[in-house]
């Protein structure tokens, strides 16, 4: 029966090392990975001469159904998950957003989002606003729930934004839970500021997204983050790391031993603003745009079925994220930080590679069609990132093919505690495997790719390199550019407290602690 699977004769890639191995996987679990395994005759064999035979890719960073800026996310747990899974990602972590402040309630509401699941998944949850009650329930869902890591945003003012103050409460919180504390770090005051600057100057376009909020007010807020970490003496984890500034930061704090990760997205990696605004062409389609939406409402009024613009013209709409798509350059800093290590944890060699996939189609990116503060925030990514790493970091050179599977998978699974379940072919490791063949190319096309949007950032861009099998807890689930996926079949994976991260921490307090007692020697001599 297919419960049974043998991959024969593939390079078996770990992050701690590479070796031509088979791999015999039963029931969902790997049994064995060793030279030349034999089997009876009703084992499914796989060959995988000639390509790599590596751990499913995980996501840390996604929005599936997110009810967010007016809608929900156009890709669900079920259609995110497929698209992941055709990718070869097989397992990603999803932020938990409160219900009115509730964490529990927030909860509830994705474990019936996540029923539909067709791979495995963890959840992130993100901290809103700060009380007795949250900070009591942030307990239970250590405890009980599974969820070990919070996400606090310096951003969204009037919404998701929080003050320092709360900001100390709450690390203070995730470090005596033995949780990681996650940033979304752009300074939202100055976001609002530059906002209204864009406004009073008549900028309205989607260029102005990124104009509003540049790169400085990320460097400031990952700064302030970090140093406010380090003053409680917690790790920080910081989500989709977007530019120089940040980099730099993080760097600085790494270099004094500081427990800080960033977290690079595939969008930042891959993107740069050249590409994507041409403010001639903007204006362009807007007055396009508004020209026929006035001769729909003169010569037929508004009817349902017609659309006033045509997708292709709001092409840059899709973009539209935060932090946003930098300029040239910054890309190219985040791919160096990447593969020398400066985003890497002090105690091991670690880094990962998040999507923040959040996408919508361009009926919803038209949301903002007259004012870019109403452009849904976010683009795809769930499927592409394995495609995207290889080609930009392995393919390019900068990165070995065991670096590979360390920052699409290992270290993912070691920073959230998941680690050798997730994240490694090895005995008793779940099934979760891609064959990956490195001769083959594929092209990146909304016409064949699996999320449900209409569009894709990284539409017509060619690589080399292709997930040609996805096995997710022991089914073959992506084979010969086919998905066979169940609703339901999904696991949510729990995720327990104290990862390393935290190991030794208590030793850093008391050396504080002690510091404030030692007595302090002044010189009598000179005042
Ligand atoms: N940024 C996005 O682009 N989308 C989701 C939330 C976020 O911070
Ligand atoms: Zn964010
Ligand atoms: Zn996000
Ligand atoms: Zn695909």
């Amino acid at each position: 029966s297919s419960s049974k699977i043998l991959i024969k004769g593939g390079t078996v890639v770990n992050a701690h090392r590479e070796q031509v191995a088979d791999v015999y996987v039963e029931d969902g679990i790997i049994v064995a990975v060793k030279p030349n395994i034999k089997v009876a005759d009703d084992v499914t064999v796989l060959d995988a001469t000639g390509k790599f035979v590596m751990p499913g890719g995980i996501d840390p960073h996604t929005h599936l159904a997110f009810d967010f800026m007016s809608t929900q996310t156009i890709d669900d747990f079920f259609s995110g998950q497929a698209a992941a899974l055709a990718g070869g990602t097989t397992m990603h972590i999803d932020f938990v957003i409160p219900v009115n402040g509730s964490l529990t309630a927030g909860f509830e509401a994705y474990v019936k989002k996540a029923k539909k699941s067709c791979t495995d998944y963890g959840f992130h949850m993100a901290i809103t606003k700060w009380d007795e009650v949250v900070s009591n329930e942030m307990e239970i869902m250590v405890k009980e729930k599974g969820i070990n890591s919070f996400k606090f945003f310096l951003a969204y003012k009037g919404a998701l934004m929080i003050n320092d103050e709360l900001l100390l409460e709450g690390f203070k919180k995730c470090k005596s839970l033995g949780a990681l504390a996650m940033v979304h770090a752009e300074n939202g005051d100055a976001v609002y500021e530059g906002q209204k600057r864009m406004i009073e100057l008549g900028i309205t376009g989607p260029e102005g997204h990124a104009l509003s909020r540049p790169a400085l007010v990320e460097g400031e807020a990952t700064s302030r983050a970090i140093r406010l970490a380090g003053f409680v003496n917690t790790p920080l984890y910081v989500v989709h790391v977007m530019s120089i500034d940040a980099v730099e930061e993080i760097a600085r704090a790494r270099k004094t031993g500081q427990r800080v990760i960033g977290e690079p997205i595939a969008a930042g990696l891959a993107l740069d603003e050249s590409r994507i605004w041409d403010p001639d062409f903007v204006t362009a389609a807007k007055q396009e745009s508004a020209l026929l939406s006035f001769f729909v409402f003169v010569l037929f009024l508004p009817s349902n079925d017609f659309q006033p613009f045509q997708p292709d013209d709001l092409s840059y709409f899709r973009y539209v994220m935060s932090p946003p798509i930098r300029a040239s350059g910054h890309d190219k800093a985040l791919q160096a930080a990447l593969s020398t290590g400066v985003l890497q944890d002090t105690l091991t060699f670690l880094q990962l590679v998040g999507t923040d996939h959040c996408s919508f189609n361009s009926t919803q990116k038209a949301l903002g069609i007259d004012d870019f503060r109403k452009i849904p925030n976010g683009v795809n990514g769930i499927e592409e990132r394995m495609h995207l790493v290889w080609d930009i970091m392995v393919e390019a050179g900068q990165i070995s093919v065991t670096d590979y599977v360390r920052i699409t998978s290992t270290e993912c699974a070691r920073i959230f505690n998941i680690y050798p379940r997730k994240g490694a072919i090895l005995p008793g490791s779940d099934a979760d495997i891609i064959i990956f063949n490195p001769n083959s190319s594929l092209e990146i096309t909304a016409k064949s790719h699996h999320s449900r949007s209409d569009t894709n950032v990284y539409e017509g861009r060619k690589g080399k390199g292709k997930v040609e099998v996805t096995i997710a807890g022991g089914r073959i689930v992506w084979e010969n550019d086919e998905l066979k996926v169940v609703p339901g079949s999904g696991k949510y994976v729990e995720m327990q407290p104290f990862s390393y991260l935290f190991n030794g921490i208590e030793k850093l307090d008391a050396k504080y602690l002690s510091s404030l007692k030692a007595p302090v020697k002044r010189s009598k001599s000179t005042a």
